[in-house]
């Protein structure tokens, strides 16, 4: 039987630390483009999607951010909105920039042909490092939707130029304590090409910008099939990984829980991050899902993704090192799997409810938070006004 007191003292040290920063967006009504489902009860502004994001934590004891988006989360006082988070048990994260939802960026924004509209989008930014300044965010996260759709409708090797004199004027903007962090997506909305579609790219552009500048992994940009542990292990070398969006997709940017479609895609990119020392509080990665729930609900999905990177982890962390890498230089090629494959058939949800028992947390959350009574007060309460969704 496993338990808390058979951890190394390092091991222990990465479960007790982990921290998962949620998404304000999940909260909010989602869909696809076919139809946005809406639940009774979603919240009608940013305080009440904080409000929402607070009972994961207060589930889960491991998700004690929240990360804004903005224009979708503009409040007038930053700073009522950063002490209503606190006394709600968590704090304000990452800024998240759009550049995507004006009829301006119709061509793209920081890439774009027209030096005006490049403006705009640079000023949309520095106004987004204004609010970070105000809410205590460390990290500002640029996804582009920048691209084209036709070969030939503008050079790529232009908008690159660009791209790197638009990220540069943004980065010069930012505090010594503050980062810019990258994100790629090989595709959409943009089809023939996107601007920042790979690590690669990413990283050229980072590596120019300079130290504040790192790579977000979104594990739901790639082609079906990429290897994500081992972008993890390079990125992690080079100290240039900032940030994980968690999710889980079957076809595209699916944005479905985190461990839903691949449980053990999920515990080989943890298992990468754990021996690369990517969950040193040093290493300085942020850990952040980017989910919408179209279907279910949502702070119920929110707690689920939570303890399913949190079950990940607790299994990365029963992998002993020593024997791994007496394994790998026997000559058997399978004495390393079988070692991975040990801890990934553990069950550690005991050991994960000894943990919370330990902290006070209920011992299983999602079970916890549907008998708690929030859903029925909030469906209840938040009557009037129009709820939230991805993209308003
Ligand atoms: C669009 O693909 C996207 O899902 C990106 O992953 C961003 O992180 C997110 O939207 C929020 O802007
Ligand atoms: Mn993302
Ligand atoms: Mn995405």
């Amino acid at each position: 039987m496993l338990h808390l007191d058979n951890m190394t003292a390092g091991s222990r040290a990465i479960l007790d630390q982990l921290s998962i920063e949620l998404p304000s967006w999940a909260f909010g009504n989602s869909g696809t483009r076919f139809r946005v489902f809406g639940t009774a009860g979603t919240p009608r502004t940013p305080f009440e999607k904080i409000a929402d994001a607070a009972q994961v934590h207060k589930m889960t004891g491991v998700t004690p951010w929240v990360s804004l988006h903005i224009p979708w989360d503009m409040v007038d006082d930053f700073s009522e909105l950063r002490a209503f988070a606190e006394s709600e048990g968590v704090e304000l994260g990452t800024i998240n920039s759009n550049v995507f939802q004006d009829e301006d960026y119709k061509l793209g924004s920081l890439c774009n042909p027209d030096p005006k509209v490049r403006e705009k989008a640079i000023a949309h930014h520095i106004a987004c490092i204004d609010i970070m300044r105000q809410t205590g965010s460390r990290d500002l996260k640029i996804w582009l939707a920048d691209g084209t759709n036709y070969p030939g409708q503008d050079s790529i090797r232009a908008r690159q130029d660009r791209l790197a004199e638009s990220l540069q004027r943004i980065y010069n903007e930012l505090d010594e304590d503050q980062r810019l962090v990258l994100e790629y997506k090989f595709f959409e909305p943009a089809f023939y090409h996107t601007d920042v579609p790979d690590w690669g790219t990413a990283l050229v552009h980072c590596v120019d910008l300079g130290e504040r500048a790192k790579v977000v992994l979104d594990t739901g940009h790639h082609a079906p099939g990429t290897n994500i542990e081992f972008i993890v292990a390079q990125l992690l070398r080079r100290g240039r990984l900032g940030a994980f969006d968690f999710n889980s997709r079957f076809y595209a940017d699916d944005d479905l829980i985190v461990g839903a479609a691949d449980p053990f895609q999920l515990f080989r990119i943890v298992w990468e991050i754990v021996s690369g020392g990517g969950f040193d509080p040093a290493a300085e990665v942020n850990f952040m899902l980017d989910q919408c729930h179209n279907l279910e609900e949502k702070i119920p999905g929110e707690i689920l993704s939570a303890t399913n990177v949190q079950e990940a982890v607790a299994k990365a962390l029963l992998i002993d090192p020593e024997e791994l890498a007496a394994a790998q230089c026997s000559d058997d090629v399978l004495a390393g799997n079988r070692v991975l494959m040990d801890a990934f058939s553990t069950d550690v949800r005991p050991l994960l409810e000894e943990w919370r028992e330990e902290r006070g947390l209920p011992a299983r959350p999602y079970e916890a938070f549907q008998e708690s009574g929030y859903l029925d007060k909030i469906r209840s309460e938040r009557t009037g006004g129009t709820a939230m969704s991805w993209g308003a």
